[in-house]
C-alpha cells in the first residue's frame, strides 16, 4: 500500500479522499491555491503546498507543478478527485510516465470513454445498448439531414463529440430545427473542447437519468453497485441524487449491472467509475461514462456499505477489491441534495459570500461532506457546490422525512444556498411520486417562489477584540504550508509573521466582488463576480429587463455561471459580447431603473 498519496482536488472531494487515506493510514498532502490557504482540505491534511495564484489554470490544473510537489514530498500516488485533472488523459500518462500512481483508470480508458464517438463504437462492439445515432462523427447538416431521415428521426439530439454532462447538447425536434441544433453544438464542442465534431442520436423526451457504479480492480475483477437515479438536474447540473432508482427493479438492476460491469471490462477499467445512461419505457441506453469518482458515490456508500473512494485507492496500488459481486447487498435508500451557494429564485444564479455562521446537521442516517467552516469565504473562481447532505433510511419516504429534518438543522449564515430549493422541491407530489421533476425546474413562477427575504444590511465586521494569548499562525515556506503556534500577547499587525506572513488568526478573508452587491443600492452597474468567457449574452441594448433576470452567461472552469439582472429597468449599455474574455469586476451591463 502507499505511504503518501497527494490530492489533486480541493473542497469537499479533496476532505473525503483525506479521510479515506487517514483511516487506511496513509499520508496525505494537500495542494492548494492563494485563495484556498485557509480551506479545510488545507487544515486536514498532513502536509500541505502552494500551487500557485487564484485560477484553476495556476493551480489545480497545473499540472507540472502538481508533479513537482509529489517530488517534493514524496508522494507516490496522485488522487485527482473530480473534475480539474481527474479525466485528462495526458495527466493520468504523465503521473504513469514520472512513476507516479495516478488513482483511477489507465490513461487509455480515459482516452477511450473521453471521445464520446469512441465511446458509442467501443460499447457497440462489446454488446451494451447504445441510444440509438451514429457511431461515427456527422460532417455536415447536409449529411445529418439524409441519416435522419433514413436512420433516426425526428425529434434528434446533436451531440458533441469531446462534450459529456450536456455540453454542446442541442435538440431538433423537427426538421426546420436541424441547422440551428447542429451548428449550436459544434460551436459548443470546438469552444468548450477544442472539438467541432458531432453525432446524431434519437432523443428521448421523457427519460430518467440512470447510472451505475462500477468497481474494478488489476486481477481481473468488475463489480457493480447497483445504481443512482439523477433526474433532477438543473441546466446538465445535478442537484439530487438517489439510491436505488425509484424506476429500477431487482431484475433491471441486475440487467444493467451487467451492462455497467460489460462496459467497463471493455476498456480494462480500474478503480471506480460510472456508466451513465439513459432509462425510458422499461429500455436502457448508455449515454457516456465517468472515469473518476463522482459527487454522488456517497448515496451509494450509504447503501452497500462500502468505501467507494477506499476501494479505488486499494486498485490503484494493486491489490484485489475487498469485495465480491455476491457480497454486495443494498439496503434502504439514500438521498443526496448538493448544497450549492447558488440562489434557485434568480435562475440558479452563483450566490458567492462568506459563511458567517456554520452548524451541520447530525443525528441517525445523516452524512454530510463539506469542503467549508464559519468564515470560509465562497469565491465564484471554484465549483459553487460547498457541501452534500447524505441521509439514509429504511425507504424512500423515511429518507425524504428524514432529509427533510436534516435540511432543517442545517444553518449556514450569511451564504445564499439551496436548501430552501431542497426543501421545497421535496415536498412536492412530483418528488413523493417518484417522477423525474422536470417540470419543477423549468417551472419559473415554482423557483421564483422560493426568493430569499431581503438582507438586512450587514454590520461592521471589523474591529472585534482581539483577547487571545495564544495564537496559531500559519507560515508558508517555500511554498509549503505550516502551523505554528504561537504563545504571548494577540498579534498587533506588522513585522511579526515570518517572512512578512500575516497570521491566519488575525487575517480576514477578502471579501469577493459580488456582481449584485459590489456597487451599492441603487447603481446601475451590472459587474462580473468572475473571470472567464463570455459565452453567452441574451439581452440587447435598449431592452427592459426584470430584476434577476438572465443577462449573460459566463463560462469559467468549463462551469455556465448565470449572471442575472441585480434590479429591474432599461439596458443602456451592453459592455460585452459573446466571446469576451471577462474579467473579474468588469461591468457587463448598465442597467438604468425607470423614472
Ligand atoms: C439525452 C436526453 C434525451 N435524449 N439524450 C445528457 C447529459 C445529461 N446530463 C442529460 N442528458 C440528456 N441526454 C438523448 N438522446 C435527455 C437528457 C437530459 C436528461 C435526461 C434524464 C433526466 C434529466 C435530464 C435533464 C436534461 C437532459
Amino acid at each position: 500500500m502507499f505511504e503518501k498519496v497527494l490530492v489533486a482536488n480541493r473542497g469537499e472531494i479533496a476532505v473525503r479522499v483525506i479521510r479515506a487515506l487517514r483511516e487506511m493510514g496513509i499520508g496525505s498532502v494537500a495542494v492548494y491555491s492563494e485563495l484556498d490557504r485557509e480551506a479545510l482540505h488545507v487544515q486536514r491534511a498532513d502536509e500541505a503546498y502552494l500551487l500557485g495564484g487564484p485560477t484553476a489554470a495556476e493551480s489545480y490544473l497545473n499540472l507540472e507543478r502538481i508533479l513537482k510537489v509529489c517530488r517534493e514530498s514524496g508522494a507516490e500516488a496522485v488522487h485527482p478527485g473530480y473534475g480539474f485533472l481527474a479525466e485528462n488523459a495526458p495527466f493520468a500518462k504523465a503521473c504513469e510516465d514520472a512513476g507516479i500512481t495516478f488513482i483511477g483508470p489507465p490513461a487509455s480508458a480515459i482516452e477511450a470513454m473521453g471521445s464520446k464517438t469512441r465511446a458509442r463504437e467501443l460499447m457497440q462492439a462489446a454488446g451494451v445498448p447504445i441510444v440509438p445515432g451514429t457511431t461515427d462523427p456527422v460532417a455536415t447538416v447536409d449529411d445529418a439531414r439524409s441519416i435522419i431521415d433514413s436512420d433516426i428521426g425526428y425529434p434528434v439530439a446533436v451531440k458533441a463529440a469531446g462534450g459529456g454532462g450536456g455540453k454542446g447538447f442541442r435538440v431538433a425536434l423537427e426538421e426546420s430545427e436541424l441547422e440551428a441544433a447542429f451548428e449550436g453544438a459544434a460551436r459548443e464542442g470546438e469552444k468548450f473542447f477544442f472539438d467541432a465534431t458531432v453525432y446524431l442520436e434519437r432523443y428521448l423526451p421523457d427519460p430518467r437519468h440512470v447510472e451505475v457504479q462500477v468497481l474494478a480492480d488489476r486481477h481481473g475483477n468488475v463489480i457493480h453497485l447497483g445504481e443512482r437515479d439523477c433526474s433532477v438536474q438543473r441546466r446538465h447540473q445535478k442537484v439530487i441524487e438517489e439510491s436505488p432508482a425509484p424506476a429500477v427493479d431487482d431484475e433491471m438492476r441486475e440487467r444493467i449491472g451487467q451492462i455497467g460491469v460489460e462496459a467497463a471490462r471493455a476498456v480494462d477499467y480500474v478503480g471506480a467509475g460510472t456508466i451513465e445512461g439513459l432509462l425510458q419505457d422499461g429500455e436502457y441506453f448508455f449515454l457516456e461514462m465517468n472515469t473518476r469518482v463522482q459527487v454522488e458515490h456517497c448515496v451509494t456508500e450509504m447503501t452497500t456499505g462500502i468505501d467507494i473512494v477506499r476501494e479505488g485507492i486499494r486498485a490503484a496500488a494493486g491489490e484485489e477489491l475487498s469485495v465480491a459481486q455476491d457480497d454486495v447487498a443494498l439496503r434502504g435508500h439514500a438521498i443526496e441534495c448538493r448544497i450549492n451557494a447558488e440562489d434557485a429564485s434568480k435562475n440558479f444564479a452563483p450566490a458567492p459570500g462568506q459563511i458567517t455562521s456554520y452548524r451541520e446537521p447530525a443525528g441517525p442516517g445523516v452524512r454530510v461532506d463539506s469542503g467549508v467552516t464559519a468564515g470560509s469565504e465562497i469565491t465564484p473562481m471554484y465549483d459553487p457546490m460547498v457541501a452534500k447532505l447524505i441521509v439514509w433510511d429504511a425507504d424512500r419516504e423515511q429518507a425524504t422525512a428524514r432529509m427533510l429534518r436534516a435540511l432543517d438543522e442545517y444553518e449556514i449564515g450569511g451564504l445564499k444556498t439551496l436548501i430552501p430549493f431542497h426543501v421545497a422541491l421535496l415536498q412536492t407530489d412530483q418528488w413523493g411520486n417518484g417522477e423525474t421533476c422536470r417540470d419543477l425546474l423549468e417551472d419559473k413562477a415554482w423557483l421564483k417562489a422560493l426568493a430569499f427575504p431581503k438582507a438586512e444590511k450587514p454590520t461592521a465586521d471589523d474591529g472585534e477584540p482581539e483577547e487571545t494569548v495564544e495564537q496559531t499562525y500559519t507560515v508558508e515556506v517555500s511554498g509549503r504550508k505550516f502551523d505554528v503556534r504561537v504563545i504571548g500577547p494577540p498579534f498587533a499587525g506588522g513585522g511579526a509573521g515570518a517572512n512578512g506572513a500575516a497570521p491566519s488568526g488575525a487575517r480576514k478573508p477578502q471579501r469577493a466582488q459580488r456582481a449584485n452587491s459590489g456597487t451599492g443600492a441603487g447603481a446601475d452597474e451590472l459587474v462580473s463576480p468572475l473571470q472567464g468567457n463570455m459565452w453567452k449574452v441574451l439581452v440587447e441594448q435598449g431592452q427592459t429587463v426584470e430584476e434577476g433576470q438572465l443577462v449573460c452567461i459566463i463560462e469559467a472552469m468549463k462551469m455556465e455561471n448565470e449572471i442575472t439582472a441585480h434590479k429591474a429597468g432599461v439596458v443602456e449599455e451592453l459592455a460585452v459580447k459573446e466571446g469576451d474574455a471577462v474579467t473579474s469586476g468588469a461591468t457587463i451591463a448598465v442597467i438604468k431603473s425607470p423614472t
